[in-house]
């Protein structure tokens, strides 16, 4: 067990100074889409249809994890699931069509918010049911295996999915059959209002929550999940034994949800169900919330590159107006996106 550490070779030198840029980059393309996601229920109600769950707080963990990837490989997701394919190199313009439900979004504007899928890009998709695709990654991982190219898979939750009947039945059959996949449990602490630790809800049994590992004979480690260099490093590990047939490792992310637990829409002249800074609102934890802000990872990253001498402040500028000049745009075309034939709706209605 590894707590808060870096495995073999996580120093940012393994990356090297392009790698630790790229990162710094996908890390602001999300938290500049997700922000403007959430300014969109906000400033301009009724756009967004649906729900949304944002990932602000969680993006180091995602990039570090999509980073140590090889071509091949394929994800699944939880419902808050937009940075994972901006990692990955979705088109931003067809997320966002996706997200506000238009004909040439990603999907159709058939899937929404919570359920992206990029199959090319090996997004397997999203999912709204807690943990239930944490068996469909043991299934995609038995695939990997049965094909022997070497390809493994990563399925990410959130830590409360980790008290799901449908969690310890995956750990358990993908141990068994030593599947070359990486469950990696983002730990936010909150599950919706619930908080996971033992403070006020005693919601979980046993911390760090990596521990529940040992009872399948896995590989668990709980790290830093606001470092990507940490999570890179680690995720090149437990992807390695993967693929050497070892089996699968639970790596327990440590990550803070800034935003909301998600936001709603609501018929006209209510409120928000979910107004921003639930954090405060909600749970009356100013203290922790704040602390949070304090350690947001994505201007911490960009200070250590910086300080470090990897990245010039007038070029972290550069990508930042780069990217914001990249989600006007994808905001644009969204916008200006037909809406679907109502008939659509049917089209992949079996049953
Ligand atoms: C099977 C199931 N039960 C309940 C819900 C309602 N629900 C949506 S999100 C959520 C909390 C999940 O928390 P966690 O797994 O920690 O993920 P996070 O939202 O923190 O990323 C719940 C209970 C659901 N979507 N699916
Ligand atoms: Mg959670």
């Amino acid at each position: 067990m590894v707590v808060g550490n870096a495995m073999n070779g996580g120093t940012a030198e393994a990356l090297g100074p392009e790698r630790l840029v790229w990162i710094y980059t996908q890390m602001f393309r999300i938290r500049e889409f997700e922000e403007r996601v959430k300014s969109t229920f906000t400033d301009h109600p009724g756009i967004i249809r649906g729900h949304t769950h944002l990932a602000d707080g969680a993006e180091a963990s995602i990039v570090g994890c999509i980073a140590a990837l090889a071509p091949g490989d394929q994800i699944l997701t939880s419902y808050r699931c937009h940075g994972y394919p901006i990692a990955l190199g979705t088109d931003t313009k067809l997320m966002m069509a996706e997200i506000y439900g238009k004909a040439n979004g990603l999907c159709g504007g058939l899937g929404g918010s919570m359920h992206l899928y990029d199959p090319p890009r090996g997004l397997l998709g999203g999912s709204g049911i807690v943990a239930q695709h944490l068996p469909h990654a043991a299934g995609a991982a038995w695939v990997a295996q049965i094909r022997h190219r070497g390809e493994a898979i990563v399925c990410f939750f959130g830590d409360g999915a980790s008290k799901q009947g449908a969690f310890h039945e995956s750990l358990n059959i993908a141990s068994l059959w030593k599947l070359p996949v990486v469950y990696v449990m983002e730990n936010n602490n909150y599950n919706s209002r619930t908080r996971t630790d033992q403070e006020d809800a005693n919601a979980a049994a046993g911390e760090p929550l990596s521990t529940k590992a040992k009872a399948y004979a896995m590989e668990g480690i709980t790290v830093d999940g606001g470092d990507p260099v940490v999570v890179y490093a680690t995720m090149t590990e437990a992807l390695a034994r993967a693929r050497a047939g070892e089996g699968p490792t639970l790596v327990e992310s440590l990550v803070y949800r800034l935003s909301a637990h998600g936001n709603l829409i609501a018929p006209p002249g209510v409120p928000l169900r979910y107004p921003d800074h639930e954090a405060i609102a909600i749970f009356g934890n100013r203290a922790e919330y704040e602390a949070a802000l304090r350690g947001d990872p994505v201007p911490r990253f960009r200070h250590r590159l910086v300080i470090d001498g990897t990245l010039r402040d007038v070029d972290a500028d550069s990508i930042e107006a780069a990217a914001r000049a990249e989600i006007d745009e994808a905001q644009r075309f969204a916008l200006d996106s037909p809406w679907p034939e109502p008939d659509s709706g049917l089209r992949y209605v079996y049953a």
